[in-house]
């Protein structure tokens, strides 16, 4: 084949990848000469869905639009932002996120949380500055403007299936779902049911798929990270298509492509060619920087198994943004994430004295990853944060000791309550070790209560932001250094 390499690996740099990277340099030339003269900066906001991002995003931008609770926002408390505004933003295939829905939501005197969302969306904020000091009568007001998108994490996890065959990939989800039990019983029923080398009949191939997808389903809520394919859970327009509908099968010993497995091959392929590939060429690959929201506290509420699978989920992560030398992403990706900021979502729901334990846990989990992924280059940071601020602090005596509790209005039933959600461990090996070991439950002592509340009623009519926990923190660090 003209112009391809094969690499040791064994993966070719086909035609079709050095057309991306043509394409991308030409892409980045014509931006180029408009981004000098107006810098544009491009944050991706991931996590799984119901980590947090949609509230983070609205909570951003609110927050950025009135920034009088951003004290920690450094150009900010020195006086340098002149103004903020939203303008349209510059690609077309994106929606745009629903900023002014979503903020109407939590804003409204029946406050509720923004509906889920379950695709890309992008949105753009410029900001102005000034210069103070010495540089100010050398240089004129200058405007950086941010292109803020949101994709689903789920979509990134999609990223190992293709390194691997049909036949692996199969081999592993049966042996994944054979350590979740009563979760993948009946998807794993059904398919001993079905003759891989017999005929494909649409209506199984779709009854399995089902099947696949309901397991997949249940084991996300059941607080497990890896649930891969992406697109199974958030099919965002592909609901129903073929290339959504195959599931794993045990490999017959011939393999011919007019048989169901054959026809689940040729989907699996369609998929990884079709759907992941296309999504991180077009949107992954112009991101320069980045933040994981992490429902780290859901996590541990959900129980070790849950853990151990966000550390292998966040290993998995950190490898899409440092592909190795012969993966096909360092191909498409010319630039690399400069800066990724990883954040425990909904630290409101634990009381701050609470928080560093919380960062703790989440740089552990990080530690580990990086090790995993053979970590080098981009400036990473974990902290905790809430985007929206839904509880108040409150201490107790009981039984002649402090108890440190959070109030709040309780989701399901209206019902104000003031609760002690329990104690992280200092040490966040005493969670890590456990998760790592496969326990069935934490340890004695270890145990929380996480209820969901509701967004709280607004005070006064003058809207100052967002009540939020360390949103400037992350603000600062994702672009402080570009104003
Ligand atoms: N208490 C609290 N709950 C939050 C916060 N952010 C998100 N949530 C909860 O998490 C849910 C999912 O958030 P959302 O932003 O829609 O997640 P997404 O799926 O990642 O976009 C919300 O409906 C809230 O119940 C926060 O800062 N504080
Ligand atoms: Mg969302």
């Amino acid at each position: 084949m003209i112009g391809a390499r094969k690499s040791s690996k064994g993966n070719r740099l086909g035609i079709a990848d050095i057309a991306d990277q043509i394409a991308r340099v030409i892409d980045d030339t014509q931006s180029g000469a408009k981004e000098m003269l107006e810098p544009v900066v491009r944050i991706g906001v991931t996590g799984l869905s119901r980590a947090g991002k949609t509230v983070f995003i609205t909570s951003l931008v609110a927050n950025l639009l009135d920034r009088t609770r951003m004290p920690q926002l450094k150009a900010q408390s020195e006086g340098r932002i002149t103004a903020t505004f939203l303008q349209p933003q510059p690609d077309d295939t994106i929606p745009r996120f629903a900023y002014e829905t979503h903020l109407q939501a939590l804003n409204s005197t029946n406050p509720h949380w923004p509906e889920s969302t379950s695709s890309i969306s992008q949105l753009r904020i410029s900001l102005r500055t000034r210069p103070v000091g010495l540089l100010k009568s050398l240089r004129g007001p200058s405007t950086l403007h941010i292109d803020i998108v949101d994709y689903p994490g789920e979509w990134l996890l999609d990223l190992p299936l293709l390194k691997q065959s049909y036949a692996e990939w199969s081999e592993a989800a049966m042996q994944q779902a054979a350590v979740r039990g009563d979760l993948a019983k009946d998807w794993l029923e059904t398919n001993l049911g079905c003759d891989p080398s017999g005929a494909l009949d649409e209506p199984e191939a779709q009854r399995l798929a089902a099947a696949f997808t309901s397991y997949l389903r249940a084991a996300r809520q059941a607080g497990y990270s890896n649930c891969a394919p992406g697109r199974f859970l958030l099919p965002g327009d592909l609901n129903g298509s073929p290339a959504l509908t195959f599931a794993p099968l045990p490999r017959p010993s011939k393999v011919r492509s007019k048989t169901l497995y054959g026809a689940f091959e040729h989907r699996f392929e369609a998929y990884k060619k079709q759907v992941i590939k296309p999504f991180f060429r077009n949107h992954f690959a112009k991101i320069d920087r980045q933040i994981v929201l992490v429902d780290a506290l859901g996590a541990i509420d959900h129980g070790p198994a849950a853990v151990e699978d966000l550390r292998v989920a966040l290993s998995e992560i950190l490898t899409s943004f440092r592909p190795g030398k012969n993966h096909f992403l360092s191909a498409i990706t010319g630039k690399k994430v400069e800066k990724i900021l990883f954040a425990a979502t909904k630290a409101d729901h634990i009381h701050h004295t609470q928080h560093p334990k919380l960062a703790g846990f989440l740089e552990a989990l990080l530690s580990d990853a990086k090790d995993a992924a053979n970590w080098k280059g981009a400036q990473t940071q974990a902290l905790s944060l809430a985007a929206l601020r839904a509880t108040v602090e409150q201490t107790a005596k009981h039984e002649g000791e402090t108890l440190e509790l959070v109030r709040g209005v309780l989701q399901d039933d209206g019902k104000e309550v003031a609760l002690h959600p329990g104690d992280l461990p200092a040490d966040p090996a005493r969670l890590l070790t456990p998760a790592r070991q496969g326990a069935e439950q934490w340890p004695e002592g270890i145990s929380y209560i996480l209820p969901n509340f509701a967004p709280p009623a607004a005070t006064d009519k003058v809207m100052n932001g967002i009540a939020h926990i360390r949103m400037d923190k992350a603000a600062e660090f994702l672009i402080g250094d570009k104003l």
